[in-house]
């Protein structure tokens, strides 16, 4: 047998075990890569306030502490792909941008979480800002959703195929990241389009739309299988492929609870 890769995400607690770091794990080991997690902070939906987002930062410094062990522990040969998640302030985000500039990983596959619901319009705005300042430019590959992808692209609107592929090349070119640019639920039709760029290809991926409302932690097991699919040595285009493959499987055996939302299953595609 031989020894997996491992693969770090850099991301917040989702309580409930929808997003971020917890989707992120569980995609990791549905791909056979082992996870490790430095966490950059701590939300919980407040069910009394209309599930809104609780947000909690960790300190810069217990995150920096946390990449410290990791990276010691972890040398470069063994652990080549980081995913950068949900980072939430100014602060986390220099942090981190810092610790990944130090490292120089082979690849840094980025979900730009831009809104956390809960936050203060102005805070989110500075956040917003110094990803794109300090984050986006380290990015191997991106994954934006729909409304990130309108905003990393300066579009207006994005209503079809062909204004996903241009937001995409876009982002493309003012980053040099391989893009995944997620169409989901947003775009008319029957089918999930993502539009998929990098320097030699623009390839669009479709599968059908499972239901009409987004699926939380869908975006989270994206990414998380993207760099996994990286960590075992799959090319970009390679990785974006199976990793839509591997999300479409665990929409359609999504779990439902008490909360207003469905959540991704990770464990869908092993049965
Ligand atoms: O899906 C975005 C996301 C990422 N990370 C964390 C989250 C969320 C959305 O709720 O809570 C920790």
């Amino acid at each position: 047998m031989s020894t997996p890769p491992v693969t770090l995400t850099i991301a917040g607690s989702e309580a409930t075990g929808g997003a971020g770091a917890q989707a992120d794990l569980k995609t990791f080991q549905a791909l056979d890569v082992f996870g490790v997690v430095a966490l950059t902070c701590i939300v919980s939906f407040d069910p009394k306030a209309d599930w809104g987002h609780r947000f909690v930062p960790v300190e810069p410094q217990v995150i920096t502490d946390q990449l410290e062990a990791i990276t010691t522990a972890y040398p470069a040969e063994q652990l080549d792909v980081v995913k950068i998640g949900m980072l939430g302030t100014p602060a986390t985000i220099e942090t981190v941008a810092q610790a990944v500039r130090e490292r120089a990983f082979g690849h840094v596959v980025l979900d730009p979480v831009l809104i956390c619901k809960g936050q203060e319009p102005g805070a989110a705005l500075d956040t917003d800002n110094a990803l794109k300042e300090h984050v986006l430019p380290l990015a191997t590959f991106v994954t934006p959703n729909h409304f990130e992808t309108l905003s990393l692209s300066g579009m207006d609107s994005i209503d079809t195929v062909e204004e996903l592929t241009e937001a995409a090349r876009r982002i493309h070119e003012a980053s040099g990241a391989a893009v995944l640019a997620k169409g989901g639920v947003r775009l008319e039709g029957d089918e999930a389009v993502d539009v998929y760029v990098d320097a030699e290809t623009t390839e669009v991926l479709r599968a059908p739309k499972v239901g009409q409302v987004p699926v939380a932690g869908a975006g989270c097991t994206l990414a998380a299988a993207v760099a996994a699919f990286l960590a075992q040595g799959a090319s970009p285009l390679e990785a974006a492929r199976a990793a839509k493959i591997f999300v479409t499987a665990g929409i359609e055996r999504r779990l439902s609870s008490d909360a207003p939302f469905d959540v991704v299953w990770q464990g869908a595609a092993d049965q």
